[in-house]
C-alpha cells in the first residue's frame, strides 16, 4: 500500500484529521495538498486536544514526515505560529517539509477576501476569511508570490508590484479602500524567510522517490468533496480540489501511483458556510445533532448547518473519487434516536432522482426522501469489534454501505485515538 488519498466525502469536518492520526502510526509521509489554514481538522491523543489548520494531522506521529504539497497556500504568520504552538507543547516538527512551489497567501489576499464578503452581501460564501480564494485566484491569475520568491528579494518585489497593481486600483476604484503599499508586504514576507527556509524543499521529488522505495504515502484532504471548486455546490465551495484527482496535482505525484483512496462519512451530514443542503434540518433534532456532535468549525467558530445522512452524496463521493473504501465517523452521536431518517433519493420538481444533479438549481430544488432505518438506545462508545454494536447500530452501517457504493472499513464510535472499530 505505498501512496494512499484520504479525504473528505461531505463537505468538510468528517473527522478526517482523527483518521489520518489513526493511520499516522504505520504511515511514512503524510502531505497536505490542496487548502491551506481554512482547514480545521481535530485529533485528540489522550487527554490532549489538537488543532491544527495548515499543518498536516501526521505532525503528531513520531515517525511520520509531514509534507506541504505545491498545491495547498500557505500563510507564512499562521505557519510559524502553528509550529511554535505545538513545539511548546512539546511535538517535535522538525521534519516538516514545504514546496517551494506552493503559493503563499498575503495580507492582501486576506483583505481581499474580507472585502469582497462584506461586498457580496447577502450572496456571500461564508468563507473563513482566511484569504484562501484570492490566494488561488493570484495563482491562476499568474501574480501568485511562491515560497521559492521569498529567497530572491528583487522577484519578490517585482512579483508583490504586479499582484498588488490591480488589486489596488480595485479596492480604490470598488471598495473605495487605500491603497496596499508594496513595500510594507516585501518588508513583512522577508521577516519569515529565513525561519521558514529549513524546511523547504523539492517536495515531488522526495514522495516520488518514497513511493519507489515502498514508503507508505498518505495524501490527506482538507474540505470535502462538495466544497472541490470543479465538483461542489459551486460556487458555495472552496478555491482548491479537494478530491482524489487533486492529490496528484497538489503534490506532483502520478495516478497510477496511488492505490488506495479513503472516503472519511459522516454518519449524518454538516455544512459550514452558505449553499444549498437538502437534508438540513431546522428543527431540535437539527439542534441536537449540533450539541451532541459538537458541530462548531474548528478554525472559525462558526455553528455548523447539521441534517441527516445523504446517500446520494455519498454515492456521488464513491464515484468522483474512485473510493475504495469508507472510515464512517461519529456513529455514537446517533445514539439515542428511536428512528433515524435517511436520505436515499431527492424529489425535484415533482420527479424522483436517485442521483447527485450536475444541475446546480436542481440540487438547491432537491428534498430529501427519507427512509426510516431504526436507531438504538446503548452506549457504543466501547465498541472494540462490529459485533459489539447493538442490532440496529450494525444494520445502519450495513445500509449506509450498501447505499454509499464502498465498503466501509473502519468505525468511529468516540473522539479519541482509540474510539474506533476496524473492520477487515
Ligand atoms: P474558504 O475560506 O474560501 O475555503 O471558504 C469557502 C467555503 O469552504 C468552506 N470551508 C470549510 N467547510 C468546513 N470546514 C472547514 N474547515 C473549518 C473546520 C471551518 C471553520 O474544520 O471547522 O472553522 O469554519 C472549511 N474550510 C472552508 C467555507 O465554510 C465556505 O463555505
Ligand atoms: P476534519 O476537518 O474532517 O478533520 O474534522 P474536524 O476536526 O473539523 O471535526 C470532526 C470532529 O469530530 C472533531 O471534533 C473530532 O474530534 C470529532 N470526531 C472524529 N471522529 C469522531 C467519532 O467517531 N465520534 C465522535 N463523537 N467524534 C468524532
Ligand atoms: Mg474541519
Amino acid at each position: 500500500m505505498p501512496a494512499l488519498v484520504l479525504l473528505g466525502a461531505q463537505w468538510g469536518d468528517e473527522g478526517k484529521g482523527k483518521a489520518t492520526d489513526l493511520l499516522g502510526g504505520s504511515v511514512d509521509y503524510v502531505v497536505r495538498y490542496q487548502g491551506g489554514n481554512n482547514a480545521g481538522h481535530t485529533v485528540v491523543v489522550g487527554d490532549q486536544k489538537y488543532a491544527l489548520h495548515l499543518l498536516p494531522s501526521g505532525i503528531l506521529s513520531p515517525g511520520c514526515t509531514p509534507v506541504i504539497g505545491n498545491g495547498v497556500v500557505v500563510d507564512p504568520a499562521v505557519l510559524l505560529s502553528e509550529l511554535s504552538g505545538l513545539n511548546e507543547r512539546g511535538v517535535d516538527t522538525s521534519k516538516l517539509l514545504i514546496s517551494g512551489n506552493a503559493h503563499l497567501i498575503t495580507p492582501y489576499n486576506v483583505t481581499v477576501d474580507k472585502v469582497t464578503e462584506r461586498f457580496l452581501g447577502k450572496r456571500r460564501i461564508g468563507t473563513t476569511g482566511r484569504g484562501i480564494g484570492p490566494t488561488y485566484a493570484d495563482k491562476i491569475n499568474r501574480v501568485g508570490i511562491r515560497v521559492q520568491d521569498l529567497y530572491d528579494e528583487s522577484i519578490l518585489e517585482q512579483k508583490v508590484e504586479a499582484a498588488l497593481e490591480q488589486k489596488n486600483q480595485l479596492l480604490a476604484k470598488v471598495f473605495n479602500r487605500r491603497a496596499i503599499e508594496s513595500g510594507k508586504i516585501v518588508e513583512e514576507m522577508l521577516q519569515y524567510a529565513e525561519q521558514i527556509k529549513p524546511y523547504v524543499a523539492d517536495t515531488t521529488l522526495i514522495l516520488n522517490d518514497a513511493i519507489d522505495e515502498g514508503k507508505v504515502v498518505l495524501f490527506e484532504g482538507g474540505q470535502g468533496t462538495l466544497l472541490d471548486v470543479d465538483h461542489g455546490t459551486y460556487p458555495f465551495v472552496t478555491s482548491s480540489n479537494p478530491t482524489a484527482g487533486g492529490a496528484c496535482t497538489g503534490a506532483g505525484v502520478g495516478p497510477t501511483k496511488i492505490s488506495r483512496v479513503i472516503g472519511i462519512l459522516k454518519a449524518y451530514t454538516t455544512r459550514v458556510g452558505a449553499g444549498p443542503f437538502p437534508t438540513e434540518l431546522h428543527d431540535e433534532d437539527g439542534e441536537a445533532l449540533r450539541r451532541i456532535g459538537g458541530e462548531r468549525g474548528v478554525t472559525t467558530g462558526r455553528d455548523r448547518r447539521c441534517g441527516w445522512f445523504d446517500a446520494p452524496i455519498a454515492r456521488y463521493a464513491t464515484r468522483v473519487n474512485g473510493l475504495t473504501d469508507f472510515f464512517l465517523t461519529k456513529l455514537d452521536v446517533l445514539t439515542g434516536w428511536e428512528q433515524i431518517p435517511v436520505c436515499v433519493a431527492y424529489e425535484i420538481d415533482g420527479k424522483r432522482v436517485e442521483e447527485l444533479p450536475y444541475n446546480q438549481t436542481d440540487f438547491h430544488h432537491a428534498k430529501p426522501i427519507y427512509e426510516m432505518l431504526p436507531g438504538w438506545s446503548e452506549d457504543i462508545t466501547k465498541a472494540k469489534t462490529f459485533d459489539d454494536l447493538p442490532k440496529n447500530a450494525r444494520a445502519y452501517v450495513k445500509a449506509l454501505e450498501e447505499m454509499s457504493g464502498a465498503p466501509i472499513s473502519a468505525i468511529g464510535v468516540g473522539p479519541g485515538r482509540t474510539e474506533t472499530i476496524e473492520i477487515n
